[in-house]
């Protein structure tokens, strides 16, 4: 071969690879993926797109309105946003309470300290759940405890509710300052037509290392 014959033959392959890239540049600069064009959503757009488009060339049915699907799934999602409760509490400080007999000797600063029985009115939205009783308190006597219970009665048919919901320390233990809760809750859906509630305390001696400084009552609003 000599020098002629390789420059033709140079330009000859030449002319032929830009023949062959010439589609493929053409292919690649020809738009941007389109997803709604790949229908086996593989994430090529080849020629089985093509296969599934040509075998069904020629049919007729009732058109996918894109716009309005996507529209019908944000409506939907924001329906289901809608319809996550709404949230909030309630708290009662110690200065809430009163003593169920006037001999009871009681003192009240930050904290509540007094032997016996002592109630607090709650009033809570109409129609809320209740979901969490947290009672803040001290035990640090091993020969005494405390209850916190929440309760209320039903008005209209002179009925308790009983315990609805209840905290408690041991006689002997003797947790200290602490935060106890508790998520189980009896007749927890709130009803303001019939029902009236209450937070009764007890404190089985009076000791100013057994006292409650509050309670907090979580709710959610029901869709
Ligand atoms: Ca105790």
């Amino acid at each position: 071969m000599n020098k002629r014959q390789f420059g033709i033959a140079t330009l000859f392959s030449l002319i032929l690879l830009t023949m062959v890239f010439i589609p493929l540049a053409h292919q690649q600069d020809g738009g941007l993926y389109e997803p709604w064009i790949d229908t086996n959503d593989d994430g090529i757009i080849d020629v089985h797109d093509l296969q599934a488009l040509g075998s069904a060339y020629g049919t007729s049915g009732t058109p996918i309105n894109k716009t309005a699907l996507l529209l019908e799934l944000q409506s939907r999602l924001e329906a289901l946003e809608t319809r996550v409760p709404k949230k909030s509490n309630i708290s009662i400080s110690a200065t809430a309470f009163i003593p169920q007999d006037n001999l009871e000797t009681y003192s009240v600063t930050n904290y509540l300290i007094g032997a016996g029985f002592f109630y607090a009115a709650i009033q809570f939205p109409h129609e809320v759940n209740i979901t969490k009783m947290t009672a803040y308190i001290t035990d640090s006597v091993t020969i005494g405890y405390l209850t916190v219970t929440l309760t209320g009665m039903n008005l209209t048919n002179w009925v308790s509710l009983g315990n609805m919901a209840i905290v408690q320390t041991e006689w002997s233990g003797a947790v200290g300052k602490a935060a106890l809760s508790t998520t189980s809750i009896a007749n927890a859906r709130v009803d303001n037509d019939n029902c009236a509630y209450t937070i009764r305390l007890y404190l089985s001696s009076q000791n100013d290392n057994l006292n409650l400084y509050g309670v907090v009552i979580e709710y959610e609003y029901l869709a």
